[in-house]
């Protein structure tokens, strides 16, 4: 029998006989919004048909995406999921159509014999990363705030585990909310913050798990009066907006991960319909941005 997900156009398949289905997760984050141009720009380029849908950050309507996708008999269903649990059920649906699931960006919780592969990045890496610049700044130790990504996602999941494993012994996570990824959800978590904590006093720097997320804070920070260097803010992603927050002195640091997966997808997809073996795991290479360059790297920033 011919691999798993091999179509019947295989080993001859070409991008003009792949259907890709893309169940998107939402259009949270200047992140997500890069992330879908990304595949868009890719199918353009290598003319795939991509079945396109915006589940609003819902994980009910991923589910739905990704069932009318599977009726529809497409090629390949790259999915990106908005949490880490509850894909055993549709998952297993697709296998059983025979059709292959790659899981893009965050990861899934469900027995990975459901999917061929997973393309994205480590977020316990990311994380840790996090963690060395506080380590760096705070030797005789420290107090501070997280402000976390969407519960349950396999970003933020990864991210405070990582944070939280190389984090010194001698800088206190005092408060923990999340602002799920959202600029406007994250002004009304850090204004909470700023009622309860004396910035300076009672925390001395803030770990933001994305950018987005980190403007919104900046937003009430300046409004409480807090000046760019008062506190020592590390967020992730390495947005335009993150790389200006670095140059107008708010982040110290801004941990890279990477949206642009179109590319990579695309072509284990391919590969995967002419029934070639592709890798289970692969995770984007990524970096740490920092303010001392962040204004010259500023132009040639894709996202
Ligand atoms: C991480 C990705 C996260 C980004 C956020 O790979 O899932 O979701 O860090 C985005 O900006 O909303």
């Amino acid at each position: 029998t011919a691999p798993f997900g091999q179509a019947a156009c295989g080993p001859n398949c070409t991008y003009k006989d792949m259907v890709m289905c893309f169940p998107q997760l939402g259009a949270e984050s200047d992140w997500r919004t890069a992330d879908t141009a990304s595949f868009k720009d890719e199918a353009a380029k290598d003319g795939f048909q991509l079945v396109f849908s915006d589940a609003q950050q819902k994980q009910e309507n991923q589910i739905s995406a990704v069932r009318a996708c599977i009726q529809q008999g497409v090629s390949v269903i790259a999915l990106p999921p908005v949490v880490e649990d509850g894909w055993d059920a549709v998952l297993t649906e697709a296998h059983n159509a025979g059709i292959p699931v790659i899981i893009v960006d965050r990861s899934v919780s469900a027995d990975a014999s459901l999917y061929v592969s997973h393309i994205g990045s480590d977020m316990k890496l990311e994380g840790q990363r996090a963690a060395d610049e506080f380590n760096k700044k705070f030797p005789d130790g420290a107090k501070i705030l997280e402000l976390s990504g969407t519960t349950g996602s396999g970003a933020a999941v990864g991210r405070a585990e990582g944070f939280r494993s190389k984090l010194n012994a001698n800088i206190e996570i005092i408060d923990s909310q999340t602002g799920n990824f959202t600029r406007a959800e994250a002004v009304p978590v850090m204004q909470a913050f700023l009622q309860k904590y004396k910035a300076g006093t009672d925390f001395q720097g803030i770990f933001i798990h994305n950018d987005d997320m980190g403007l919104g804070a900046i937003e009430a920070l300046k409004a409480a009066g807090v000046k760019p260097g008062d506190l020592f803010i590390v967020s992730v992603d390495g947005t335009r907006g993150g790389f200006q927050a670095m140059i107008d002195g708010w982040f110290q640091a801004d941990v890279e991960c990477n949206p642009l997966l179109g590319p990579q997808v695309a072509e284990m997809s391919l590969k995967i319909m002419n029934g070639q073996a592709v890798e289970k795991n692969v995770l984007t290479n990524e970096t740490v941005y920092y303010p001392d360059n962040a204004a010259e790297l500023l132009p040639s920033r894709k996202y």
